[in-house]
């Protein structure tokens, strides 16, 4: 099977945690996009009850277009699963996440689950954090600065760009990606990082993930 077909396989395998009656969190990336039109065949088709929370203007988009009935995160108390991609996950399940500019509605979603089910294809899985850029999203103002600060840390930052200028996040912040290589201290970098004056969330979530569902040739779920 392929990247894209095991990416299918996850998300439509993760829908099965999603029970009548739940508030659920719907990811961002092409992996939660399977799992999202899974859940709204299961919607149309079975009369599914659900309410969906999304993690970005994209996954609102999608979740609006297919039919799936949404709340917005101010208007539910918790949220009962919320099931999303990763970039990379480590092998003590520490994960970076990121990759689609929305780790910062993501984080917060993930910071009111009861559970949280992270879906990704066997590439995803790996032995340390880093090789993968680390995401941190920054207030604009003195972003700069930021960015020479962890030049002199030797993080190798760079702006996320759109074209030819830096991204804009659904937060309206910019993105600093830091290629560190490997990450040997995750939740050292993370306190850090939630330390630096300017930083307004990064992509190490760290002792977050309950269920990782990991596409290989048969599906593997993984429980933490
Ligand atoms: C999202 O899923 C992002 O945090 C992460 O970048 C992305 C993974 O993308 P994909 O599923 O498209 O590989 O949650």
């Amino acid at each position: 099977m392929n990247q894209e077909e095991l990416k299918k396989k996850v998300g439509i395998e993760s829908a099965k945690y999603i029970k009548d009656g739940m508030i659920v969190g719907l990811g961002t990336g092409s992996t939660a996009r399977h799992m999202i039109e899974e859940v709204a065949r299961r919607v149309r088709e079975e009369n599914l009850n659900i309410v969906g929370v999304t993690t970005s203007n994209e996954t609102t988009k999608l979740a609006k277009s297919l039919g799936i009935p949404l709340k917005e995160i101010d208007e539910v108390p918790f949220v009962d699963v919320v099931i999303d991609g990763a970039d990379e996950i480590s092998a003590d399940f520490q994960g970076i996440k990121g990759g689609g500019a929305a780790l910062l509605f993501e984080k917060i979603v993930a910071s009111y689950a009861k559970r949280v089910i992270w879906i990704v294809d066997k590439s995803k899985m790996v032995n340390y954090l880093g090789e993968f850029p680390l995401p941190v999203e920054v207030v604009k103002y003195g972003s700069e600065n930021l960015f020479r600060l962890f030049e002199d840390k030797g993080y190798n930052p760079t702006f996320r760009m759109n074209k030819n200028e830096k991204l804009t996040t659904d937060g309206g912040h910019y993105i600093i990606d830091l290629h560190l290589g490997k990450i040997k201290e995750p939740l050292a970098l993370s306190d850090e990082l939630s330390k630096t004056v300017g930083v307004v969330e990064h992509g190490l979530f760290t002792n977050m993930v309950n269920v990782v569902i990991v596409g290989k040739e048969e599906v593997v779920e993984t429980l933490v």
